[in-house]
């Protein structure tokens, strides 16, 4: 190993940019071409690369300096070079607090104060905010374990008028962060405790919470990574700032902020294509772009889609732990589904329930028939055939609506789908033809696209073509429920579980064994009348199974 000096290589012609990102940590290793750092000039954002692989071993430089070609930036033990007693001059001067090229970034800290041995562990505090109190934390900037230089930013508060950095005060190790985002912080609160060296050879901050407050003697800078102090940023739109999304933690320079502020941009929602996932300004403009075409496309990005603002999501973290975990593709596309619907259709729900205690001794009788068949009848087939006979007697629930023609488009054929709960979600394959299968037929194949759609060995083609859906709940239990429409279809059928009930028969209550039935409808295609029909129709047909075969 030998130290390295890391130098600001070649910068296009811009003479001095400015660094607003440091994304390595002493103690960190680098491969060659990692980037060390990110410099801003007026015109773009460029990251320096690590000449080689090796250790970070300083850094020369904090956010907010101003560098230009040949400074060097940080020191490195290289990988592979011979380590020896040459290495040891430079090593030294690592120690001291501050190098030739770089610009002085403690000039404005109390006089340090050498120490020798050991570690201390200092609380941090928030240090005087111009006069400002309760200011939320937009970003948290350290975490537990994290090793730290004096000014690195710790966390980002933004007022109503400015955004800016808490920098530490100190060197060292963070041990426990105090704070979260959307925490609103004054002066005098505490931040984060850390751990901070001093050992003979490092020089440490004769500073405590008693005499200073902690960090109090280190005023905020203003909008950190880039802006240079005394120049705040002035963010015209905070007073819209949406709480950051829990656990998502914002890489991004102030000038790619600002444009997000601009564009009314959720950062937290934006994946970055830079080093380390860092924000660009095309990721920024390629995000409001993706947002206006979903719009306009009626899809469901962060907001509805509709014209209807979005949720706003609030930092969860801040009632206890969580986690987050990206959606399967198929929550993601039923997501997207049932908000379509449910955005589009104007729903009513009919309730009804269906006298099956004749059914339900017909279903009994023929269970030994079933086993010799290798197929078990629920009662689904039932209900699948009474809806058949439903949708033939009462056509105008076995349609779709063309907005865009202004017509009614009529079907002349009766697949219903059944809704599957599958460990990946819910899946409708499609029964074809209903009207022409018999109760045993009907059952093999519910039985057996159910096990595919478990199995998600279903084909396009056998979750395509529905004119109606059923959703039966009945295996699971509830006793009514308010199903989505399977947009364009116009209406579904949701079944819950059958339960003995008083039935009054005119001289006397009887126990029979009641089927609930909600009917969800679109109201644009179906009337209220209709829909009572229908599932008038439906009982009457589950309440005397002869009539199905009429
Ligand atoms: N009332 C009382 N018992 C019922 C019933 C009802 N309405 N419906 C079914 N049952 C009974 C069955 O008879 C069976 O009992 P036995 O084993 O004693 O015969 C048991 O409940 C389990 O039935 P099942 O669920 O295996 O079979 P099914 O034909 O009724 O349903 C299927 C098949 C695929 C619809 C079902 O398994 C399923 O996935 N349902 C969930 C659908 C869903 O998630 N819908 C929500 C969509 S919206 O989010």
């Amino acid at each position: 190993m030998s130290e390295q000096e890391i130098k600001v290589p070649d910068l296009g012609g811009a003479d001095e940019v400015e660094i607003i990102e440091i994304l390595v940590s002493v103690g960190d290793s680098v491969e060659a071409e990692d980037s060390i750092l990110t410099v801003e000039t007026d015109k773009a954002s460029v990251d320096l690369p690590s000449p080689g692989a090796g250790k970070i071993t300083k850094l020369s430089v904090k956010v907010g300096d101003k560098v230009k070609e040949g400074d060097v930036v940080a020191m490195m033990d290289a990988e592979g070079a011979a380590g020896g007693a040459e290495d040891e001059p430079e090593a030294k001067a690592e120690s001291g607090a501050s190098s030739d090229n770089k610009s002085e970034p403690e000039k404005s800290k109390p006089e340090p104060k050498k120490k020798s041995g050991g570690s201390r562990k200092e609380t941090v505090l928030v240090p005087p905010l111009d006069g400002m109190e309760e200011v939320p934390v937009i970003e948290v900037n350290i975490s537990e374990g994290d090793t730290i230089e004096v000014d690195a930013s710790l966390v980002t508060v933004e007022s109503d008028k400015a955004s800016m950095d808490i920098p530490s005060p100190y060197a060292g190790k963070v041990v426990k962060v105090l704070v979260a985002e959307g925490d609103k912080l004054s002066e005098g609160d505490k931040l984060l405790e850390m751990m901070v060296a001093d050992d003979g050879d490092e020089e440490v901050e004769e500073q405590s919470e008693e005499s200073s407050g902690s960090s109090q003697d280190s005023k905020p800078e203003p909008k950190s990574e880039g802006a240079p102090p005394k120049e705040p940023e002035v963010q015209p739109q905070s007073s819209t700032y949406e709480p950051p999304s829990p656990g998502a933690r914002v890489h991004a320079g102030p000038a790619v902020r600002k444009l997000a502020r601009e564009l009314g941009a959720d950062m937290t929602r934006i994946k970055g294509s830079g080093p380390k996932s860092r924000i660009l300004k095309d990721d920024v403009n390629d995000y409001v772009k993706s947002q206006l075409q979903q719009t306009q496309q009626g899809g469901s990005g962060a907001g509805t889609g509709s014209g209807i603002p979005g949720v706003k999501l609030p930092d969860f973290s801040q009632f206890g732990d969580i986690e987050r975990e990206p959606m399967s593709r198929m929550m993601a596309v039923t997501a997207s589904n049932m908000q379509r619907s449910w955005l589009n259709v104007p729903h009513v729900t009919q309730f009804e329930d269906a006298d099956i205690s004749d059914m339900e001794a017909f279903r009994k009788s023929q269970k030994a028939a079933g086993e010799k068949k290798g197929v078990k009848m629920t009662p689904l087939p039932f209900i699948l055939k009474a809806c058949a006979t439903a949708l033939a007697e009462l056509p105008q629930f076995n349609v779709s609506l063309d907005m865009e023609r202004k017509e009614v488009v009529h079907k002349q054929y009766i697949h219903i789908g059944i809704a599957v709960d599958t460990p990946n979600g819910l899946m409708v394959p499609v029964i074809r033809d209903v009207d022409q299968k018999g109760l045993w037929e009907l059952a093999a194949e519910s039985a057996e696209l159910a096990q595919k759609a478990r199995d998600r060995k279903l084909k396009p083609a056998e979750m395509q073509g529905a004119c109606f859906t059923i959703t039966s709940l009945g295996g699971i239990g509830g006793t009514a429920f308010t199903p989505i429409v399977n947009s364009p279809e116009v209406a579904i059928l949701g079944v819950s579980r059958a339960a003995m009930k008083p039935v009054w028969d005119g001289s006397e209550f009887q126990p029979r064994l009641m089927l609930p039935l909600s009917l969800s409808y679109d109201h644009r295609a179906v009337n209220g009348a209709d829909a009572a029909r229908f599932t008038s129709l439906l009982s009457q047909l589950l309440g005397d199974i002869r009539t199905l075969l009429l």
